[in-house]
């Protein structure tokens, strides 16, 4: 913990999210934001994908004040002399040898022949004065065996440190941080992790894997990234805040990050997402409402000036009887009277998919959006 660095990847892995294509000067001003906020590195895109990308990741590397920079490259020679070009100090090479990486990924090429070829992928990249990390891809879908088998190869060419990826987020914090440990002790002494959120945990297996003893953690703002993305930043920070006397990360800082990543990428966090979602310092319940006039404490983890929100105090107003349209929903045709099974009906593209079921209780909200929209068909 102690030694603990934030590796961000919002412009790399943050450009996976659907629809998002930073330019340079979108990089550049989410570095300064980056660098502010104490993250130690910063991996600013793939530069080996095309020209225009290695000009903008050169652009960006400029600009790095505090933050060493990292760039993505497959173990393939033209990408990392892009990475070298682009001025990085970090190149980050990853491959996987797991058998349907292989098959999916390698053309059905044999893991001796990728393990050669990530060998001197490093090699090269170390000629080149470049620190490498490698990325073990789909770590947590790959036997222990192999994991030692591929690392190995980077460490003995030369690798700095090695990355272990849960690439489908499907591990758990107990065996993420068996891995870890076990990583450190027969593989590197350095041991960065990447972990995606498919399953939920990737913030609950950052915690566990730096509490095993892991050095780098990467995160992006908001953890956008491919499908449900990585572990988010801003709640990794205020996590290590509360749970870990972390003290490193000004969490003020918080909203201004969050506004300038759902600016420019359109990415908006669900209500309900810790820290930066919009209800997260919501209380409506009059109970509760009550309770915190007198101690916020009371229904608070921690205050909301400390990540730079303020309280929002919402009493429910009565609701029987309120028809409540939470969606601008749509419907085809009028439900199926006599229908005894759940159905659901769509009016073409764009639309919302509505529930119908004659079984919902005539007194119910559902009941009444129900009739509605039977009374009133588009
Ligand atoms: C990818 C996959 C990756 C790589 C991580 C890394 C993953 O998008 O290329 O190179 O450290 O999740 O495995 O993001
Ligand atoms: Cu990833």
């Amino acid at each position: 913990m102690k030694n603990l660095k934030i590796l961000d990847s919002t412009l790399r892995e943050g450009e996976q999210y659907p629809g998002v294509r930073f330019t340079s000067q979108d990089k550049i001003h989410l570095l300064r934001l980056l660098e502010e906020f104490s993250v130690d590195l910063v991996e600013v895109g793939h530069p080996g994908i095309s020209p225009e990308d290695e000009q903008i990741c050169k652009e960006v590397a400029g600009k790095a004040h505090k933050a060493e920079i990292l760039m993505h490259a497959r173990a393939v020679s033209s990408e990392i002399q892009a990475v070298s070009r682009a001025k990085a100090h970090w190149v980050g090479i990853w491959a996987s040898i797991n058998p349907v990486s292989l098959a999916s990924k390698f053309r059905g090429r044999t893991r001796h022949e990728v393990k050669d070829q990530v060998a001197s992928a490093v090699e090269e990249a170390k000629r080149l004065g470049l620190q490498v990390r490698f990325t073990i891809e789909d770590a947590s879908r790959t036997s222990w065996e192999d994991l030692c088998y591929l690392g190995k190869a980077a460490v003995d060419a030369g690798a700095d440190r090695i990355s272990l990826a849960d690439t489908t987020g499907i591990w758990e914090p107990v065996t993420c941080a068996n891995v870890v440990k076990k990583a450190i002790k027969e593989l590197h002494p350095d041991i960065e992790i990447h972990l995606h959120n498919d399953l939920g945990l990737a913030l609950a297996n950052a915690l566990t894997a730096i509490d095993a003893g892991a050095t780098v953690v990467d995160t992006s703002i908001l953890g956008i990234g491919e499908r449900t993305g990585i572990v988010d930043l801003l709640q990794l920070a205020v996590l290590l805040h509360e749970k870990r006397d972390c003290r490193k990360f000004p969490l003020e800082q918080i909203p201004g990050l969050s506004q300038s990543v759902q600016w420019i990428t359109g990415f908006r966090p669900e209500p309900l997402k810790p820290v930066t979602g919009k209800n997260a310092f919501t209380h409506t319940s009059r109970y509760h409402v009550q309770a915190v006039g007198k101690d916020s404490r009371s229904y608070e983890p921690y205050p909301p000036v400390r990540v730079g929100r303020s309280r929002t105090v919402l009493p429910q107003r009565a609701r029987l009887g309120v028809p409540v349209f939470p969606y601008n929903l749509k419907i085809g045709k009028p439900f199926e009277k006599g229908a005894s099974e759940l159905k659901y009906h769509r009016n073409g593209p764009g639309t919302r998919w509505v529930l119908m079921d004659n079984r919902v209780d005539p007194r119910s909200t559902l009941y009444v959006i129900q009739r509605f929209f039977n009374d009133n068909p588009p």
